[in-house]
């Protein structure tokens, strides 16, 4: 996979180098541009920003630098021309849509905004099957709105959030989504069967997890993981990760269930019902010693 990144700061982008994603590029399961979009200003002050229309504080992205770039981009350049081999929309081998049905191959353009779709691990996954990703990182106040209703003449623009939290700019998400679809690329994690086990795939939040030594400052590590017993081991995962989401983050047993309506069994409803979740998302009566 091709990323490219805008920004009016690549160092942000520099973590990507280490560690994981840093290997994967060694290796060219990804390939990561990041772009200085002062490249693509004209005047001696390097201007990316002016006033609002309409008034108000802050400033707001000028379009000329951002069209440029995305201009440039979309035909995999920098500033100073080509950069990495030119990106086609593909490898060409991709399994062909529907007969008859046109194949949008137009890349990715992904704009990170407070007010856009919620990044989640679904949306990571369809990401990692695309040939090529282009991100526009926005500042003060976000982007002229112009910027993105012309590139969509060329470009599938989805504009994504990290949460329900303000930042600064768009380098964090822009940060969060490589790592996030980049350690999904083939190749790129280890093992990828732990890929599935993980939270977010099953739909649940993760079982806690220990290792040596067996006692550490009077805390023991749960009796079961040392049992041996793998069948006793996996129950004792599966209860604790679904007890973890109740008191953590119940909205997700609710999307579970809509999801799935058989995803949680008998078991597995018994321990949700001892949390005080029950299926309609009321609270289970308090326990009584009647
Ligand atoms: C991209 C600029 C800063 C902050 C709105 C309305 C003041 C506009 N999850 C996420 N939170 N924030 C971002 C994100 C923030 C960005 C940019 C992404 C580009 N910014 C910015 C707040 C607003 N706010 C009220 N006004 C008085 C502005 C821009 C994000 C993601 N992904």
């Amino acid at each position: 996979m091709r990323v490219d990144v805008v920004t009016i700061f690549p160092d942000y982008l520099a973590p990507l180098q280490l560690s994981l994603l840093g290997r994967a590029q060694r290796l060219g399961l990804l390939e990561l541009h990041v772009h200085d979009l002062r490249g693509w200003t004209g005047d001696r002050h390097r201007t990316v920003d002016d006033t609002p229309a309409g008034g108000g504080a802050g400033m707001v992205m000028l379009p000329e630098p951002w069209g440029l770039a995305l201009d440039a981009v979309h035909s995999g350049e920098g500033p100073e021309g080509p950069v990495g081999g030119a990106p086609s929309a593909g490898r060409g081998d991709e399994a062909p849509g529907a007969p008859g049905e046109a194949v949008d191959e137009r890349p990715l353009l992904l704009v990170p905004s407070p007010s856009g779709r919620r990044l989640d691990q679904a949306m990571a996954h369809e990401l990692a099957l695309e040939p090529r990703l282009v991100v526009a990182c926005g500042r003060y106040e976000g982007i002229d709105e112009r910027v993105l209703l012309d590139a969509a003449q060329r470009y599938r623009v989805v504009p994504f959030s990290l949460g329900d939290y303000v930042l600064n700019g768009g380098e964090v998400a822009a940060l969060a989504l490589v790592e996030a679809v980049g350690r999904l690329l083939p190749g790129v994690v280890g093992n990828p069967a732990s890929l599935l086990e993980e939270s977010h795939e099953q739909g649940l939040l993760e079982h806690p997890v220990y290792t040596r030594p067996p006692r550490w400052r009077g805390l023991d590590v749960p009796e079961v993981l040392l049992s041996g017993h793998h069948g006793q081991v996996a129950r004792w995962r599966r209860e604790e990760g679904l007890r973890r989401t109740a008191r953590r983050r119940p909205d997700l047993l609710a999307d579970l269930l809509a999801a799935d309506p058989g995803a949680l069994g008998a078991t597995d409803l018994a321990v949700l019902a001892e949390e005080g979740w029950t299926p309609a998302g009321r609270a289970a009566p308090p326990a009584s010693d009647g």
